[in-house]
């Protein structure tokens, strides 16, 4: 079964806290990134892993120089169990997060997954990004990574993208507010691959209930 992973950019602890506590029966994996985090502390991360007990990752989309790539991936990994990278910095951005992660795994005896972005979901990612995005999918292939992230919202691409990595899970945002169509996505997604949900879930009335839905969409 594709799996859920909630994008919770909310600003502010007692909503996440309150959407994590509703939606979690239906729910996989959380995804936490920037507005979480700058709008509370970076032990939200630990809080909500304790309180959900789900996968969590984290999206900061490390995109500098290895050597402070490492000191934000050891920062925010300590308590996630991935991180998400761009790739387009280059391959030793990449390895010295994938170093971080191994390291950790051993310190603490759980998996850390590294989690590379090869094209974006947005418009403004056609100019920049898809150019070079099978490239990009190539390089997540040489390094091995956990996952790679790709369109919901361009399903050509996405299927272009997983005909390139076969064999690493997709995490693909895009669904819901930016426009994308789940029944158009689960055609191409797998067993092990992952929607990224955020605004049509915790901007929702009941997100209890729309967590529910794409549960039921994703059975
Ligand atoms: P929403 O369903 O509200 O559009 O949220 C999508 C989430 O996925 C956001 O957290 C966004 O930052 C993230 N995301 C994306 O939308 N497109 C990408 O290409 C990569 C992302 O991480």
């Amino acid at each position: 079964m594709v799996k859920l992973m909630l994008a919770l950019d909310v600003l502010n602890e007692k909503k996440a806290l309150d959407i994590v506590n509703s939606t979690s029966d239906y729910v996989d994996a959380i995804k936490i990134g920037y507005p979480l985090v700058l709008s509370t502390k970076l032990d939200i991360i630990k809080k909500i892993k304790d309180i959900s007990k789900k996968e969590i990752i984290c999206d900061f989309k490390l995109a500098d120089i290895p050597p402070t790539n490492e000191k934000i991936a050891s920062l925010t990994l300590k308590y996630g169990d991935g991180i998400i990278c761009h790739g387009f910095v280059g391959e030793d951005s990449i390895i010295a997060v994938q170093r971080v992660a191994k390291d950790l795994e051993m310190e603490t005896g759980h998996n850390k997954k590294v989690i590379m972005v090869t094209e974006m979901s947005h418009p403004g990612a056609l100019r920049f990004m898809a150019p070079v995005s099978d490239e990009l999918a190539e390089m997540a292939k040489k390094l091995n990574v956990d996952a790679i992230v790709a369109p919901s919202t361009r399903p050509k691409r996405l299927q272009h993208i997983r005909n390139i990595v076969r064999d690493i899970p997709i995490i693909s945002p895009g669904i819901g507010a930016q426009g994308g169509h789940i029944d158009e996505v689960l055609k191409i997604l797998e067993e092990e691959d992952y929607i990224i949900v955020g605004r049509s879930i915790y901007e929702s009335e009941n997100p209890r209930e729309e967590a529910h839905k794409y549960y039921k969409l994703l059975k």
